[in-house]
């Protein structure tokens, strides 16, 4: 038996994010774990998409603070987590959030420069200890990821950021890696046929050490 978890999975833009977080699910489904739910952040109630509308708008005649970027990725997190994420795993259900706050240390801190000591305060003071039980990082090349990403769509306000942005970024998830046993990473630069059959190996070996 395994008890129900909360599976993050994260990366820059292009890291094949969304595609991980169906993969995973179908996977789960197939080894006879069929409660699972799929959520993204920031978004996913009525009031956090609201938020991610705003944060992603390109405005001509102003831009967001730094501060104020980190406290709205904040403020559609604990919506979704109070709303949608505990009271789920509390019925029992599996979550799986295509990002998370590692997003925002990364992000806001890795790229824009906020001091990691402020975002963890924000998140002891918000979060209080609620943790993934697994953080999945789809490890991409900037470059590579961004042009993903634009093939797709056109940019938003974030993904308009200059590489070295992505940069800094990128080095905040790799210093996360090495330091937390619960982050697994996955070279995300590969074909996707290849990330998948990786994921799979990970998440079913880790599946392993979670029966109870
Ligand atoms: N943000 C978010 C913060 O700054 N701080 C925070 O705290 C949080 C929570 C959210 C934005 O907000 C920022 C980060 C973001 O800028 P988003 O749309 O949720 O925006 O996140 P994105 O990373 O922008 O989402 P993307 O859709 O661009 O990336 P995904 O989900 O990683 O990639 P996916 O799966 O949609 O794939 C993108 C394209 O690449 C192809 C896919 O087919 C698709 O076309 N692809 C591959 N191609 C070749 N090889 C592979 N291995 C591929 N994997 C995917």
């Amino acid at each position: 038996m395994i008890k129900n978890k909360f599976i993050v999975i994260e990366g820059l833009e292009g890291a094949g994010k969304t595609h991980a977080c169906i993969y995973i699910k179908n996977t789960l489904n197939k080894y006879n774990i069929k409660n699972v739910i799929l959520v993204r952040q920031p978004g996913s109630t009525p009031i956090a998409e609201e938020i991610r509308n705003l944060i992603k708008k390109n405005f001509n005649t102003e831009d967001f603070t730094k501060e104020t970027e980190l406290l709205l990725m904040y403020a559609a997190r604990i919506q979704l987590v109070k709303k949608i994420i505990q009271p789920a795993l509390k019925r029992g259900m599996w979550v799986i959030s295509d990002r998370h706050d590692l997003s925002s240390l990364a992000y806001q801190g890795g790229g824009l420069g906020i001091q990691e000591k402020k975002i963890i305060q924000l998140k002891n003071l918000f979060l209080r200890g609620f943790i993934p039980d697994l953080t999945i990082y789809l490890d991409v090349f900037p470059k590579i990821g961004l042009k993903r990403a634009l093939n797709r769509n056109s940019l938003d306000r974030i993904e308009r950021r200059k590489l070295e942005f992505f940069k800094k970024t990128r080095k905040i998830y790799l210093k996360n890696t090495q330091s937390d046993q619960k982050i697994i990473k996955i070279n995300a630069n590969l074909n996707i046929n290849t990330v998948q059959k990786n994921i799979k190996k990970k998440i079913l070996n880790w599946l392993k050490q979670q029966i109870i």
